[in-house]
């Protein structure tokens, strides 16, 4: 019998619960469906955690939209109506405008160079700034870099975007971005197989992973290498809920997260060749050598603009592009 099955045992019999620590349950929300990358870190922590509290601590994870849109999740979670999620950069920054130095466009230059700013103290900043908005950050997991897709042409560069209907995460500097770059922007919540398919909008933009798991090669022929923003996940908790944990709990939830995050990030990078080499199978044409210079020219004024225009914001763009360069 596991240590905790005991402990209960133990207190049911003698009526006396607080000689065990209390068993916690925790409801944890992700927008996307299994197999995705917002579950696969979800369900490593469950497996995880579970396993090292011996049962005591629980997760229940609400997937494939069963709670709501990523925004929603957000709000559940500001609410305290659930406990935790995994949730994709771009619908945060309603929530706190700090987010967009992540998704600041042509930022990061690889996957290593992401790690080291996100994993260390400009990161760590991130996260903490989340607290005046209700949230507890723990660690960053990753959709990964965004690409084009679309229905229309082959993209190389910004004039091929002109007037394409790209749909965009709920997030006014995604929707800024690709004004910027000319096209016709669309903020919707995800999922958005349907609008693709009916032709609502002519085009999205998200890793090679969505592409797969959602199918996106039934209905999109155009591919373009874009890597325009690298999209990481935000591991958070309800701040309420995070202060009334004990300390031993905090330790174990934020470690245990943290790796589940680290070997989500592994396992998503690992499989992207693969994934290349199968949307070109199913006949997705795609365009590897985009003109990234004139894609980052017209992007360019960006820092300067309103959505930077939060001196902390700024501060901290201005301090990560430093880092960065
Ligand atoms: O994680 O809304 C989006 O485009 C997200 O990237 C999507 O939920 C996949």
């Amino acid at each position: 019998m596991k240590r905790y099955s005991l402990c209960l045992l133990i207190a049911l019999t003698i009526l006396s619960a607080p000689l065990c620590a209390q068993a916690l349950e925790i409801k944890l929300g992700v927008v996307t469906k299994p197999g995705s990358a917002q579950n696969i870190v979800a369900e490593k922590f469950r497996e995880l955690v579970e396993a090292r509290s011996e049962g005591r601590i629980t997760v229940k994870i609400y997937h494939s939209k069963s709670i709501g849109n990523e925004t929603e999740i957000l709000q559940q979670i500001q609410m305290g109506t659930i406990q935790m999620g995994i949730v994709t950069v771009g619908p945060f920054d309603t929530f706190d405008p700090i987010v967009r130095v992540i998704n600041y466009p042509f930022l990061f230059r690889d996957n290593d160079q992401a790690d080291e700013i996100l994993d260390g103290p400009l990161g760590a900043e991130i996260l903490k700034s989340l607290e005046s908005s209700g949230f507890k950050g723990l660690c960053f997991s990753e959709n990964g870099f965004r690409n084009l897709t679309n229905n229309k042409r082959p993209v190389r560069s910004p004039d091929d975007v002109n007037g394409l209907k790209i749909r965009v995460m709920s997030s006014a500097l995604h929707k800024t971005i690709w004004q910027s770059l000319g096209a016709n922007p669309t903020p919707m919540p995800w999922p958005i197989y349907t609008e693709l398919e009916q032709g609502v909008i002519d085009g999205q933009e998200n890793p090679l992973w969505v592409l797969e798991v959602y199918k996106f090669y039934e209905i999109q022929r155009y591919m373009t290498l874009t890597r325009h923003v690298y999209s990481a996940h935000i591991d958070v908790a309800a701040l309420n809920w995070w202060q009334s944990l004990g300390a031993a709990d905090r330790t174990l939830i934020r470690e245990t997260i943290c790796e589940a995050a680290r070997y989500q990030r592994g396992d998503n990078r690992a499989k992207n060749a693969a994934r290349l080499d199968l949307l070109k199978a199913k006949g997705m044409q795609v365009e590897e050598q985009p003109d990234k210079a004139a894609f980052r020219r017209q992007v360019a004024g960006l820092q300067e603009s309103e959505m930077y225009k939060d001196p902390r914001v700024q501060d901290l763009l201005a301090r990560i592009l430093d880092a960065t360069r």
